[in-house]
C-alpha cells in the first residue's frame, strides 16, 4: 500500500495526437516562440525543444520562453535529450537509444512528468531471451504460459510515450535506423499499449492517415510544420487529418 498522495499517476491521458519538433533551421531562435505557437493554433497538442548546436544557456532561455508561452494552452513542452534543461525549467523529456534510460530519467524528474522514448527496432521492446537469462528461465518452467506475462519490467515502465523512429527516411534527420514503414508501426503497436507515435517523413496529411490507421495514436511533425510556409495551416490539415484517421478506426 502506497501512503496517500503517492499513487502512481495515470500516463494513459497524455494527448499525443499532433506533436511538433522544432529544428533551429526551421525554427530559428528569435521565431521559435511565434511559430510554436502557430503550430498549437493550429491543433499541435505536445511541442518538443529539439536543438543540438545551442549553447546551454541559449537552450535554457529558449526553453523558458516556451514554457511561459505554452502555459495558457496547457499544451506541454518535452525537451529532446537535455536532462538538465528539463528540470531546470520542469519540461519533459524525450530520450533516444542512444541516450540515458528511460528508467534513469524518470527516477531523476519524478512520476509526474512526461517522458518519451524513441523505439528504432521491434527487439528494443522485446528484449531477447539471449540478453535476459533470467525470463528464460522463467519461461522454460512455464511451459504454455503466456511469456509476455513472464517479462521482467523493461524500460517501456519508465515512458509516457513511445515513438516509431523513422517511419519513413528523412532529409531532416539522416542518422538515422532503417525505416520502419506502416508496417513497423503496426508490429509496435502490438507490442505497447503506451501512447505511440509515429516520427520521420510525415509531412503530408495523407501520410499522418497512413501511420494512424497502423495503430499510432499520433504523428510528430518537423519539417512538416516548421518547414511550411503557414505552420498554422500545415498542423490544421495534418491535425485534422489524424482526427479522421483515429475516427475512421
Ligand atoms: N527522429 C527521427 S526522424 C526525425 C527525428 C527527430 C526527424 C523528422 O523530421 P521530419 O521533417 O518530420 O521528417
Ligand atoms: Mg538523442
Amino acid at each position: 500500500q502506497r501512503p496517500p498522495g503517492e499513487e502512481l499517476p495515470d500516463r494513459s491521458g497524455l494527448d499525443v495526437r499532433l506533436y511538433v519538433v522544432t529544428d533551429p533551421s526551421l525554427a530559428p531562435a528569435d521565431r521559435l516562440v511565434e511559430m510554436c505557437l502557430a503550430a498549437v493554433a493550429g491543433g499541435a497538442t505536445l511541442v518538443q525543444l529539439r536543438d543540438k548546436q545551442a549553447s546551454d544557456d541559449e537552450l535554457l532561455r529558449q526553453a523558458e520562453a516556451l514554457m511561459d508561452a505554452l502555459r495558457p494552452s496547457g499544451v506541454p513542452l518535452v525537451v529532446n535529450d537535455r536532462l538538465d534543461v528539463a528540470r531546470h525549467v520542469g519540461a519533459g523529456l524525450h530520450v533516444g537509444v542512444r541516450d540515458a534510460p528511460p528508467s534513469a530519467v524518470r527516477r531523476e524528474l519524478g512520476e509526474q512528468a512526461i517522458i518519451g522514448w524513441s523505439v528504432e527496432t521491434l527487439e528494443q521492446l522485446s528484449p531477447s531471451l539471449e540478453t535476459l537469462p533470467e525470463q528464460r528461465a522463467a519461461e522454460e518452467s512455464s511451459v504454455g504460459e503466456s511469456s509476455v506475462a513472464q517479462r521482467p519490467p523493461g524500460e517501456t515502465e519508465a515512458c509516457s510515450y513511445l515513438a516509431a523512429s523513422p517511419v519513413w527516411r528523412t532529409p531532416t534527420k539522416t542518422d538515422t535506423a532503417d525505416a520502419l514503414g506502416p508496417p513497423g508501426v503496426a508490429a509496435l503497436r502490438r507490442r505497447t499499449s503506451l501512447p505511440l507515435v509515429g516520427i520521420g517523413g510525415i509531412n503530408t496529411p495523407e501520410r499522418a492517415a497512413e501511420v494512424i490507421a497502423a495503430g499510432a495514436d499520433g504523428v510528430a511533425v518537423v519539417s512538416g510544420v516548421f518547414g511550411a510556409d503557414d505552420p498554422e495551416a500545415a498542423a490544421a490539415g495534418l491535425r485534422a487529418a489524424v482526427d479522421d484517421a483515429l475516427r475512421a478506426r
